[in-house]
């Protein structure tokens, strides 16, 4: 893998770059749909290439481990063969799943003991198995195995997790360098930075992660129930350490504003389900503005979902009948609502490494982040 820098904005920390994987190439800042059992809920990939324009999609060990296991993956030839999405593929790495989804959970230093959400049935995550299991997988880019502690948890216990995770990565990085790719094709392995809400340990978490000279760098922890502007500061601390000549991925956020800010502040990469699952649940996100389509006040509003959308979606349906697919319960309305929030997503990326590229960015930003965030 390789990251090219192409642009840096003057009024701000952004950046436009180029990442070369061996299932091609991502544009940076880029939004990664999630795909967590290797499909993006309710979107075929023909939808993703073609109107979306999606360059990359997230997958999950924890999920992907449970179902459909590692023998058919293995079996398969890797995850790109099973689904068929040529493109690449991130893969998470079941830490955060394992300590939101699964029951009766129990850390240790050798790894998490867990029971999965679907049958109850017992398994052990170490940083080590889950570089394994992301071979199987043959994910472009797989994670460490890290701890994401809770929003609200205190300092010690932070500490603590952060320094886990620390010891977890150097043992993860020790089992990625002595193994192979099992597909004949080139994975790398980004390390991710912990450290909560507080400063001291976002610095010593970031200067840690940098210090392993990785083909690039991950900030986890974030967006668990901090304010926003926590999160914010948290990030221009972490990216003040994190070298620039690497592709920084803030996992897990968020909201169109969330990202135009991070952006400023040098974030390359982001992940989110927000576009899918809040779509799912009536909820749009244009150009103009956030949109519940449930609410009655668009029942009889012809005009299109997003005047400005680009994908085919957007003007091919009205927003009074997409709002009737909702009340009706029909399942075209949650892939619509997905279809046009990811193009959402994607095109509000494009647009800010064009404004980076042309030295427009901080102005239009200002704008937009108003905008994406306003409630119609
Ligand atoms: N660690 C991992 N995955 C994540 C997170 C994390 O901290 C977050 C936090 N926003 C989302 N996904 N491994």
């Amino acid at each position: 893998m390789t990251f090219q820098l192409l642009h840096t904005d003057s009024g701000s920390k952004a950046r436009h770059g180029l990442i070369t994987t061996a299932h091609g190439q991502i544009p940076t800042p880029i939004f990664m749909p999630v795909g967590t059992l290797g499909s993006v809920k309710g979107v075929h990939f023909k939808e993703l290439r073609e109107d979306i324009n999606a360059k990359i999609i997230l997958g999950n060990t924890y999920h992907l481990y449970l179902r459909p296991g590692t023998e058919i993956l293995h079996k398969a030839g890797g995850l790109h063969q099973f689904n068929g999405w040529d493109r690449p593929i991130l893969t998470d790495s079941g830490g955060y799943q394992v300590f939101s989804l699964s029951e009766n959970r129990k850390l240790s230093e050798e790894g998490a003991m867990f029971r999965s959400h679907i049958d109850g049935s017992k398994h052990f995550f170490t940083p080590e198995n889950v570089v394994d299991i992301q071979r199987v997988i043959g994910s472009d880019i797989m994670m460490a195995f890290d701890e994401c502690a809770p929003g609200d948890a205190d300092y010690q216990y932070t500490k603590k997790s952060m320094e886990r995770t620390h010891r977890w990565l150097k043992r993860g990085l020790e089992r990625f360098d002595s193994t192979e790719a099992h597909y004949g094709y080139e994975q790398t392995f980004f390390p991710i930075v912990q450290g909560g809400g507080y400063r001291d340990l976002r610095i010593q978490s970031a200067e840690t992660i940098a210090a392993q000279g990785r083909q690039g760098n991950a900030i986890g922890g974030l967006a668990v129930g901090e304010p926003t502007e926590v999160m914010y500061e948290m990030v221009e601390v972490v990216n003040n350490i994190l070298p620039t000549d690497k592709p920084r991925y803030l996992m897990g956020v968020g909201t169109p504003a969330n990202l135009l800010e991070n952006i400023a502040l040098g974030v390359d990469m982001f992940d989110c389900v927000m576009p899918t699952r809040n779509g799912r649940n009536g909820m749009m996100f244009t150009s103009e503005g956030i949109i519940n389509i449930r609410n009655e006040k668009w029942k009889d509003d012809f005009s299109p979902i997003d005047p400005n959308g680009k994908s085919y979606v957007d003007t091919a349906y009205s927003k009074a009948y997409l709002r009737h697919l909702f009340i009706a319960g029909e399942m075209l309305a949650s892939q619509i609502a997905s279809i046009h929030n990811l193009a959402f997503y994607l095109w509000l990326v494009e647009e800010a490494r064009n404004h980076i590229a042309a030295g427009t960015f901080a102005a239009w930003k200002a704008i937009m982040v108003k905008k994406v965030a306003t409630r119609l």
